[in-house]
């Protein structure tokens, strides 16, 4: 395992590390997107290593997955060849008393959905600044949209009362670009109050491939903090 200074990295490398420990030989694992996941899958192969977990499989989410779990040397599988997974370890960036989510930050929430969704048990690694009363108030709501319909999505989600943005790269020198070769429009509400209906309409706009809200898919939330300077989870 990485070696950390920052307690702010500290703290997301603990909660990776507690969500690994709750592999089991033998399972099939959903592996999530970002830097709070990455320290979990890091964790696995270092578990895998040491003798002290067998026999595990990784579902990525996404390209970022699938180098991680090819370095920590963490065997690959698709869709296509499994029938289940056992458990899911993803990040988020807003988690509801609910635990709903907003995921798309890393512009993976589409496929993170649909691996999540399919895990027995989907484990959410988060640090305690991602914790919000309501979704929607610290983070823009991202859509993954096929590239010939942003306009028209956008108009339609003006008209449902959301302020789109198209996400743009480094420098703004153009847009993300998704695993898939899709845009993400991220999208300001002034309130999310049903994430459940507002996750099928968005998913209904013609275009729209997934949005990042994530709704009853949670079963386990692990929460870094950094108490007293300390971190913890
Ligand atoms: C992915 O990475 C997301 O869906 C979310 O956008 C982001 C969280 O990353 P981090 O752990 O770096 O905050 O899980």
């Amino acid at each position: 395992m990485s070696v950390e200074t920052d307690p702010a990295k500290i703290m997301k490398q603990q909660v990776g590390v507690a969500a690994a420990a709750r592999v089991q030989s033998g399972s099939i694992v959903g592996l999530g997107t970002g830097s709070t996941t990455a320290y979990a899958i890091q964790a696995l192969g270092d578990r895998l290593k040491s003798g002290d977990l067998k026999d595990i499989k990784g579902v990525p989410t996404s390209f970022q997955a699938i180098v991680l779990a090819r370095r920590y040397g963490i065997p690959l599988v698709t869709l296509d060849e499994i029938d289940h997974i056992d458990v899911a370890i993803d990040g988020a960036d807003e988690v509801d008393p609910h635990k709903n989510l907003i995921k798309g930050g890393g512009a993976a929430h589409t496929q993170e959905k649909i691996v999540d969704s399919l895990a027995n048990q989907f484990i959410v690694v988060v640090d305690s600044g991602k914790l919000v009363e309501h979704l929607g108030s610290t983070f823009l709501l991202p859509v993954e949209v096929i590239p010939m319909a942003v306009t028209p999505v956008m108009r339609a989600i003006v008209k449902l009362g959301g302020k789109p943005e198209l996400r743009m790269g480094i420098k703004k020198a153009g847009p993300v670009v998704t695993d898939q070769g899709n845009l993400v429009i991220d999208v300001k509400f002034d309130r999310i109050d049903n994430p459940a209906d507002l996750e099928k309409t968005l998913n209904n706009i013609p275009g729209v491939l997934e949005n990042g809200l994530f709704v009853g898919v949670t079963d386990l939330v692990l929460v870094g903090e950094i108490k007293d300077g300390q971190p913890s989870i």
